[in-house]
């Protein structure tokens, strides 16, 4: 098989950037490890930046978006049981819409599907090779059989353990890292959210989160150490632990039932750099991880396919290489800010075991100053609702 671009992955970077190369008329194959119910089954991000929505009307997939996401003008910061409210509208004009990773992957592969483009999912063995040559190739093994696809590029949006990364020669790239020493337990709940907006919390017994999906359906995360695993949390323990570290009003409303989904999710800080080895080019996950405190990863993918398909399309329609080029460096600016964003966010809120007091009394003296300046509130929404592209 040929195509121009050979993409990896059909997580929301590969699909949102099939469905746009699809609009410009530029050809791409998908090919995908999993199954299509696996890819939905995931449980992960519902905080969506103005530009990612944006780009998904661009995209000619907003429309359930439209009418079912939930806009959100600001979020709550509970410290030492003082709750303050970030008015993102008010200080930054701007807002987020609350709408499940799941919907987002949801819309892009019915779009998919309608468009008649290629996508080979179950893929098994996914090897790239000659990403450094003018004709890169994947093989692959669908029902046994090798398969092979030839194109112009790769774009690698395979995600944290994909093989597009592992492709580029070690002494091509670069790894920068954190790991924190904690994780996130989340669980997903058929019943209303605890109050309209999400509320983050840092409470002695470490980080909450009160998220939402719908106007009836609640995502919760709590903070939990890494040696725990999930079957320690029955439900009952983890609804009495969320309602010890909420304030007695909010655990009042709280409305518990058995959970649909729960899982746990290391914390971790990643970015390789460069994004482009020859004509691999990375985006989304595969390239980059921020913890999810600043829910920037989805958003962060959403920019980087962007970028990548600016470039394509320049390449395609005038011949120049110049946004390719220039991809790894354009894109990387805005992940950087985005990490060190979802960094400072991850100190502010989380409690770190064996931190000195004087560590303490500096996440004290940060949250004290954010909850009195409209400066420092302005800082946290202007990067929560999202940088410029
Ligand atoms: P994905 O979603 O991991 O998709 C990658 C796809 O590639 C496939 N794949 C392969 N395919 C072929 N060959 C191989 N060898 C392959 N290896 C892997 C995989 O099966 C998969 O289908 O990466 P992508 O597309 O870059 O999207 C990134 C986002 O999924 C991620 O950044 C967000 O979910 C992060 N995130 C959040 N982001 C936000 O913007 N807002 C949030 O509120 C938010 N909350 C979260 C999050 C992530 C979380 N977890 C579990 C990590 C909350 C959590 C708990
Ligand atoms: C979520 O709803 O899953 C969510 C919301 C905000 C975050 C992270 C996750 O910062």
């Amino acid at each position: 098989m040929r195509t121009q671009v050979a993409i990896i992955g059909a997580g929301p970077a590969g699909l949102l950037l099939g469905q746009l190369l699809h609009r410009a008329n530029i050809d791409a194959v998908i090919v995908e490890r999993k199954s299509p119910g696996y890819v939905l089954g995931r449980i992960r991000a519902g905080v969506l930046e103005q530009g990612t929505v944006n780009l998904l009307h661009e995209a000619g997939v907003a429309s359930r978006l439209q009418s079912e996401g939930i806009v959100h003008e600001g979020a709550e910061i509970e410290s030492a049981g003082e709750r303050h409210r970030i008015d993102f509208k008010g200080l930054t004009g701007k807002t987020v819409t609350i709408y499940g990773q799941t919907e987002v992957t949801a819309d892009l592969m019915m779009a998919r599907e309608t468009s008649g483009a290629t996508t080979i999912y179950e893929a098994e063995d996914v090897r790239l090779h000659d990403i450094e040559l003018r004709s890169p190739r994947i093989s692959y093994v669908k029902d046994g059989i090798q398969e092979e696809i030839t194109c112009d590029f790769v774009a690698g949006c395979d995600g944290f353990h994909g093989v597009c990364r592992q492709s580029i020669p070690a002494e091509a790239w670069q790894a920068h890292e954190r790991i924190y020493p904690f994780g996130w337990l989340g669980l997903l709940v058929n019943k209303p959210p605890v109050d309209k907006e999400l509320i983050y919390i840092n409470h002695p017994r470490g980080f909450a989160l009160c998220s939402m999906r719908s106007p009836q359906r609640s995502r919760y995360y709590l903070q939990c150490t890494l040696a725990e695993r999930v079957e320690e949390w029955p439900d009952e323990r983890f609804w009495r632990e969320l309602s010890a570290r909420l304030n007695p009003t909010l655990a009042a409303q709280l409305q518990s039932g058995p959970s649909i989904e729960k899982s746990i999710a290391p914390l971790r800080s990643f970015v390789a750099e460069p994004l482009r080895f020859g004509n691999l080019f990375l985006a989304g996950d595969a390239a980059h991880i921020v913890p999810p405190t600043g829910a920037k990863g989805l958003n962060l993918a959403a920019s980087d396919v962007f970028y990548l398909w600016q470039a394509l399309r320049e390449h395609y329609r005038t011949g120049s290489n110049k946004a390719l080029d220039q991809y790894s460096s354009r894109a990387l600016a805005r992940v950087w800010k985005a990490e060190r964003f979802s960094w400072w966010m991850t100190h502010l809120l989380h409690r770190f075991p064996g931190a000195t007091t004087f560590e303490k009394k500096i996440q004290e003296a940060e949250l004290s100053y954010l909850f009195q300046s409209e400066a420092a509130q302005r800082g946290l929404a202007e990067n929560y609702v999202g940088l410029p592209y």
